[in-house]
């Protein structure tokens, strides 16, 4: 049968696809506290949930080979390949037809077809959208009904525009990865995938619907879709700003997005921890608002520690996948607590694992979907139709050299740059070597609809709209000394950092000139009541012009794989940091 990747109306195209699919049942989810009690009671009556102890608390084991998003079966199906660019994996429409939609065929069979009709952005917003998930997973439904807004408060906006939502067909197949695809159509809107369960292979209102397909849609109307997280900061007694900060997956944006802080008196509100949709304001500043509900939060190392928000949030009504179960039936993944000696735990693959086991007993990508109203951090503001302003955007990598602690671009276009070449090292989010480093522009090179290169000169058409832009800031809280120890605590004491920028944003900070941007000077962090040696202080903010050069090199021949599409204002960018730091050098 023909693939239904046109604008029908959504009846008609749950027909459609219900006849090539040929599931046994189709249920319409109406996001009502029935429908998810009925969902966990069968979930759990099959095995596919396990009851753990708390309220409403879960545990989901997927497929030991489906544990991961899985980049190299990504692909964009846009007309031409130039569309896609050269860092995503394209497919032709004819391709995707031939290859992909006849391993929908029957797929369904003996299973219900779920109808998931979700909200991204807050109720009432004009900046939010819908889609609608047909999934043959109750899992992936339980889990949108944390992550967004779903049932019918979606198909309530969806009355406004029937026809505008974007359309995703997901089926678990036979979980096989020879035959798993995840396909975006970014001109018809519509997101395939198939034969995976896991995270954004399958959840499709995340990473396929709110970055790969949105990004497309806020090119072509003039707004951006981004990975980042949006945190509220306020000082003491002062006003509280947002920034929004984009690291690559895995590199603590959950983390941010909910920080204690280490320092007195200042206050946190967790706006989002993975998404932001920006838009220009009215009055030429840069709002955001997060179009998720939940978060899909990696578990390994979060701990009280660490992030005592996120384990707060975790008390009650919570989905945890592939983490490991102590006897008392509670959540336990390595960094979490410390266990009894000789204590056994039943591992993410539900086989019983001894405490100072070689193998790691939550799979390093274990996460857990949780409610992001259940953080003690949100304040509210995650829904308010209009979003936050932004007074600040952070790039940030996994770099165990090279980047210092904290610097500052000099401009919005530099920071355009200073995002463009962001790089990183990669980590267990998706399947593949941990820990080599990749340039990852702005976090979204797994994530960006269309090609790179046209997406440099969107930032720089909204950079050219913004009268207030935000300041841009690049971190790096992973810097190693000699002995391979972290130079920098992270997590709490990043408010240190925080704290700084938004000095810069109101004009007070201080900072000093260096070839690659400005950085604090000597007392411009608040370091009160931390121990860190002068030394460590140093080696945090040293920068070393050779490496940067080397660096410059590097980039310069990832930049080139854009060929001419690459906006000119960034190859200038490029020249003058080469300058700076050939000037250093000499
Ligand atoms: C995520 C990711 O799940 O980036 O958020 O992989
Ligand atoms: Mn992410």
């Amino acid at each position: 049968m023909a693939s239904p990747l046109r604008q029908v109306a959504l009846d008609t195209w749950v027909s459609l696809v219900a006849q090539h699919t040929r599931p046994d049942r189709i249920h319409r989810c109406d996001g009502s506290e029935a429908e998810a009690a009925e969902l966990h009671r069968a979930m759990l009556a099959d095995g596919t949930l396990e009851e753990l102890a708390g309220q409403s608390r879960y545990l989901h084991r997927s497929h030991p080979s489906d544990v991961a998003r899985t980049e190299h079966l990504t692909f964009i199906a846009s007309p031409t390949r130039e569309q896609a660019g050269p860092t995503n994996n394209h497919m032709t429409v004819e391709e995707s037809e031939q290859k992909v939609w006849p391993l929908f065929e029957g797929a369904m069979a003996g299973r219900t077809m779920y109808v998931v009709p979700y909200l991204m952005g807050p109720v009432g917003s004009a900046y939010s959208r819908v889609g609608v998930q047909l999934t043959d997973s109750p899992y992936v439904v339980a889990n949108l009904r944390i992550m967004t807004r779903m049932g019918q408060v979606a198909l309530e906006h969806l009355a406004a525009n029937p026809d505008d939502f974007v359309r995703g067909i997901h089926s678990l197949g036979d979980l096989s990865p020879d035959r798993r695809f995840v396909v975006h159509f970014p001109q018809a809107a519509t997101i395939w995938s198939i034969g995976s369960g896991y995270g954004g292979n399958a959840l499709l209102s995340k990473k396929c619907h709110a970055l790969r397909i949105a990004s497309v849609q806020a090119r072509a109307e003039g707004w951006l879709a981004e990975h980042m997280l949006i945190v509220g900061v306020r000082p003491p007694g002062g006003q509280r700003q947002y920034i929004a900060a984009a690291f690559p997956s895995a590199c603590g944006k959950t983390n941010l997005a909910m920080l204690v802080p280490a320092l007195p008196g200042w206050e946190i509100e967790t706006v989002g921890d993975d998404i932001a949709w920006m838009h220009v304001g009215a009055d030429g500043r840069l709002w955001a608002i997060n179009p998720e509900a939940g978060m899909f939060g990696v578990a390994p190392g979060t701990s009280l520690d660490t992030n005592l928000n996120a384990l707060r949030a975790l008390d009650h009504h919570v989905l945890f996948t592939n983490v490991a179960v102590r006897a008392d039936r509670s959540p336990w993944w390595e960094g979490k607590e410390p266990l009894r000696p000789a204590e056994t735990l039943v591992d993410w693959q539900g086989r019983p694992w001894e405490a100072g086991g070689s193998s790691p007993a939550a799979h390093p990508n274990a996460r857990f979907t949780v409610r992001l109203s259940q953080c003690p951090t949100a304040r509210g503001a995650h829904e308010d139709p209009r979003g936050v302003p932004i007074s600040a955007i952070v790039f940030g990598g996994r770099r165990a050299s090279l980047a210092p602690l904290v610097y500052e671009a000099r401009s919005f276009t530099h920071g355009i740059y200073v995002g463009a070449t962001l790089a990183s090292e990669t980590t267990a989010a998706a399947t593949g070597k941990v820990g080599v480093l990749r340039n990852d522009p702005m976090a979204m090179l797994p994530f960006c609809g269309y090609d790179m290169g046209a997406y440099f000169r969107h930032w720089s058409t909204i950079g050219r709209r913004l009268r207030e832009p935000p300041k841009v800031f690049h971190v790096n809280w992973f810097r190693r000394g000699p002995e391979g120890r972290c130079l920098w605590p992270g997590f709490g004491q990043n408010i240190r950092v925080l704290a700084w920028m938004l000095d810069r944003v109101a004009g007070r900070g201080v900072a000093r000139e260096t070839p690659i941007g400005l950085v604090p000077t000597p007392g411009g962090l608040d370091l009160t009541n931390m121990n860190l040696s002068d030394d460590d202080l140093s080696r945090l903010f040293a920068i070393d012009a050779g490496e940067w050069l080397e660096e410059t090199n590097r980039n310069a021949a990832f930049l080139a794989r854009f060929g001419e599409g690459l906006p000119r204002s960034l190859l200038a960018e490029h020249r003058r940091l080469v300058e700076r730091l050939e000037a250093a050098r000499n």
